[in-house]
C-alpha cells in the first residue's frame, strides 16, 4: 500500500504471533465504558496465551495496526468516529477521519502488513430480509479475499443464520467448529445449523489453516467457537427479545450499516445488560483461542 500504515513496534517484531482485533466493536458495538473493558480484556487474553495483540483502527486518516493504551482509550469515548469498511475505508484515510474498523477492513489492513490471525466477536452476514434490502455484510466479501484464521462465535441471531452459513458454503469458506458440530449463534451455542468440520486444537485449526492456503485456496478459514455454557443465553430468549428489537428498527427506520449497533444496543437495553455481559465474555474467549492458533501457525510456518 501506498498510504502510509503504522505498525506498532512490538507487532512488527512478532508479526508472526500477531492477533488482529477490530475497532468497530470498541467504537460502535459496545457501549462506554464496557467497550474499553472488552478491548483491554482481549488483549490482556492474547499476550497471557502467548500471542501478539493488534488492535487495527484509522487515526486520523492513518491505518494503525496494534493501537496503544491511549488510543484505544480515545477510540472509546470519542463520538463521531466512523464505522469503517471496505467500500469506505479510503474516504476515510483521504478525508483523515477517525474510523473504527469492521471484521472487512481489519482483515484487509491487517494482510497488507502479513498477520494471518484475527478475533472477533460474531462476523457480520446475511441480513433478516436480504431479499428485499439486499443487505450483505462486507465481511462475506473480506473472508473471500483475505487468508486469514478469523475466530468468532458464529455470528448473531439478528442475521438470518441458515443464508449466512449456505453463502459462506458458496464462497468457498471452510468454517470450523471448534469442539462443536454446530454453528453457534453468538450469544447462544447452538444455531440448529450442522457444520461438517470440527477441530479439537489449535494445531488442528492451524494445520487446516495451512493445508487450505498450500492448495492455493486463499480464502479465510472461519473458525467458530461457542460461548462456555455458563454464559449462553438460550436462542429461545435471544429470539423473543430480536423480534421487539427488529421491531422497533423498523418503525424508527434503521437500515444499512446504522442496523447493527442499533439492535445490539436495543438487545441490551431489553435484556438488563445480560446480551452484554455475554458479548464480553465470548470475545476474550475468541481472543484466547486466536492467540492459540497463532502461536501453533507461527510454529507449522518455520
Ligand atoms: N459483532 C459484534 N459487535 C460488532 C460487530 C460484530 O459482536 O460491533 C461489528 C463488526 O465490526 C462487524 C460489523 O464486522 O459489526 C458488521 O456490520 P454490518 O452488518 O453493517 O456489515
Ligand atoms: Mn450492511
Amino acid at each position: 500500500m501506498s498510504t502510509s500504515v503504522i505498525i506498532s513496534e512490538q507487532v512488527a517484531e512478532s508479526k508472526s504471533r500477531a492477533v488482529a482485533l477490530e475497532s468497530a466493536v470498541i467504537a460502535t458495538g459496545l457501549p462506554f465504558p464496557k467497550n474499553l473493558e472488552a478491548a483491554f480484556g482481549c488483549e490482556e487474553v492474547i499476550a497471557a496465551a502467548g500471542g501478539v495483540p493488534a488492535t487495527i483502527a484509522v487515526l486520523e486518516g492513518i491505518p494503525t495496526i496494534g493501537c496503544s493504551k491511549e488510543q484505544i482509550k480515545n477510540l472509546a469515548q470519542t463520538p463521531g468516529v466512523k464505522k469503517t469498511n471496505l467500500s469506505n475505508l479510503a474516504a476515510v484515510v483521504a478525508e483523515r477521519c477517525y474510523g473504527a474498523t469492521t471484521v472487512s477492513a481489519t482483515m484487509h489492513l491487517a494482510t497488507s502488513v502479513g498477520i494471518k490471525v484475527f478475533s472477533t466477536g460474531g462476523i457480520g452476514g446475511v441480513h433478516k430480509d436480504a431479499e428485499v434490502t439486499f443487505d450483505i455484510s462486507a465481511d462475506l466479501t473480506a473472508l473471500t479475499r483475505y487468508p486469514m484464521v478469523v475466530v468468532c462465535a458464529g455470528a448473531k441471531s439478528i442475521l438470518d443464520l441458515p443464508r449466512t452459513v449456505e453463502l459462506l458454503e458458496t464462497l468457498g469458506i471452510p468454517i470450523v467448529g471448534y469442539c462443536s458440530d454446530r454453528f453457534p449463534a453468538f450469544y447462544s451455542r447452538d444455531s440448529g445449523i450442522k457444520l461438517d468440520i470440527v477441530a479439537e486444537t489449535p494445531r488442528e485449526v492451524a494445520n487446516i489453516a495451512k493445508t487450505h492456503w498450500e492448495l492455493g485456496l486463499n480464502t479465510a478459514i472461519l473458525v467458530a467457537l461457542p460461548i462456555p455454557q455458563d454464559h449462553e443465553i438460550p436462542q429461545k430468549e435471544v429470539n423473543k427479545l430480536l423480534s421487539q428489537a427488529l421491531d422497533d428498527a423498523n418503525q424508527q427506520g434503521i437500515r444499512g450499516k446504522a442496523l447493527t449497533p442499533f439492535l445490539l444496543s436495543r438487545l441490551k437495553e431489553l435484556s438488563s445488560g445480560k446480551t452484554l455481559e455475554a458479548n464480553l465474555l465470548l470475545l476474550k474467549n475468541n481472543a484466547r483461542l486466536a492467540a492459540e492458533i497463532a502461536v501453533c501457525l507461527s510454529e507449522v510456518h518455520c
